[in-house]
């Protein structure tokens, strides 16, 4: 986007900073989705790869910071990814990051690259392969990585078996990458294994990587902690070891609940956010960089909300939020901090936090032509009248090709 006319310097780099936040939705957020005790069918949920993107364009159109689409293979998979390509960039977004799956065959029952089946793991490992070469194929920088695998009871399997397997096959990985493109390594603390899984929290992430090599970074799901988990301060840990590659945004209560990210905790995506603007803006080049570079996706499955608005309400609360932490008061937060007066350093955070930052978002999307409520634009217009009278009610539940 053209950097915003005629401002005062603080409010454009306000602007401009908004401007070049980028929210990439994922296509699964698009088609029916459910829980595992019921999906229910949408009217005009997406039914294919080329729905999805259409969606994923109009989601862009309304709020001007989602311009890309990430891929899941093999739901997403087509016989051409440049027509895919062409098809994403004539709608006005580019196809993201690609998420492997090797969760959902029968012989992933045990585990798939930490399988105690080397030809299971071989299996997996194929797979993670064929996606770095879609990956080559639509000129994603990212491969996003997450595993189910783990174990559901003690003595099950070896803890440093699996791990050994796990950077084996990482490693396979990792030497197929194109030189510009990154691994994302996912951690989830449970489920679907409920007593061990392989990749369980940030450290053993992070120690993946940093085996790996400059090309391996870590990916935060905000749904992926055990409760009241500091996440702003893992954050800000994988800022200064240079390996926080990107997120995955959503919100919880319980569990891997995937609801629209911001609603249930907006005050941790704030902090969150405050920690990325303040690495940004860090002295230390190397920290500023990995800022720079930090992929921000959303990762969320719409089971009871209108899919298109819930993505909606996901971009904006980013939006809002980023909104708020560029509103910090560093050079007082820090001399606050640095006397130690623990309660000014609070209030100095909470100012910009309880901000009204809409009339700056509206000033926004009024420079670049945005619509000046995004939600209302996509309930009064005319796109999902269309998509419904096109798509009907697409039968719920009809499973995914793991083909
Ligand atoms: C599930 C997993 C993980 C993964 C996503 C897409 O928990 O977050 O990134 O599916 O595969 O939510
Ligand atoms: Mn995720
Ligand atoms: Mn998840």
């Amino acid at each position: 986007m053209p950097s915003s006319p005629e401002s005062p310097p603080e409010e454009d780099q306000i602007f401009d900073a908004l401007a070049s936040q980028a929210i990439e939705t994922p296509s699964w957020g698009y088609g029916n989705s459910g829980t595992r005790f019921k999906t229910f069918a949408a009217p005009g949920a997406a039914r294919t790869i080329w729905e999805k993107i259409d969606d994923a364009a109009e989601v862009h159109r309304l709020t001007g910071i989602a311009p890309s689409i990430a891929l899941h293979i093999p739901w997403d998979k087509v016989s051409d990814y440049s027509e895919l390509a062409q098809y994403a960039q004539d709608k006005g977004i580019e196809l993201g990051a690609i998420n492997p799956n090797v969760f959902q065959k029968d012989e992933y029952r045990l585990g798939s690259i930490a399988s105690p089946d080397p030809n299971v793991r071989a299996q997996a490992t194929d797979h993670l392969l064929e996606c770095v070469e879609i990956m080559k194929a639509t000129g994603s920088r990212d491969l996003s990585l997450w595993f189910a695998d783990g174990t559901n009871y003690a003595g099950q399997d070896s803890f440093r078996r699996r791990k050994r397997a796990v950077r084996e096959a990482l490693q396979t990985v990792y030497n197929s990458l194109p030189s510009d493109g990154r691994m994302l390594l996912e951690y989830k603390f449970f489920e679907p294994a409920f007593y061990y899984t392989d990749l369980f929290d940030w450290g053993i992430a992070l120690n993946h990587c940093q085996a790996l090599g400059p090309q391996a970074e870590v990916l935060v799901d905000l749904g992926h902690h055990a409760q009241s988990t500091n996440i702003e301060a893992i954050v800000a840990m994988l800022l200064d070891e240079g390996k926080l590659g990107g997120f995955h945004f959503n919100a919880r209560r319980y569990a891997d609940d995937d609801l629209i990210v911001g609603s249930t905790n907006p005050y941790e995506l704030f902090c969150i956010y405050t920690e990325l603007v303040s690495a940004e803006l860090d002295a230390d080049a190397a920290v500023a960089a990995t800022a720079d570079n930090v992929a921000y996706m959303i990762d969320q499955s719409h089971n009871i909300e209108p899919k298109l608005e819930a993505m909606v309400q996901s971009v904006l609360n980013c939006q809002t939020a980023l909104a708020k932490a560029l509103l910090v008061d560093r050079d007082a937060l820090k001399s606050a901090q640095e006397d130690g007066d623990v309660l000014l350093a609070h209030r100095i955070l909470n100012r910009a936090f309880e901000a009204d930052v809409e009339p700056i978002i509206a000033q926004f999307r009024s420079k670049f032509d945005l619509p000046s409520d995004p939600i209302s634009e996509l309930r009064n217009g005319q796109y999902l009248k269309d998509v419904i009278a096109e798509r009907g009610t697409a039968e719920a539940g009809g499973g995914y090709p793991t083909d």
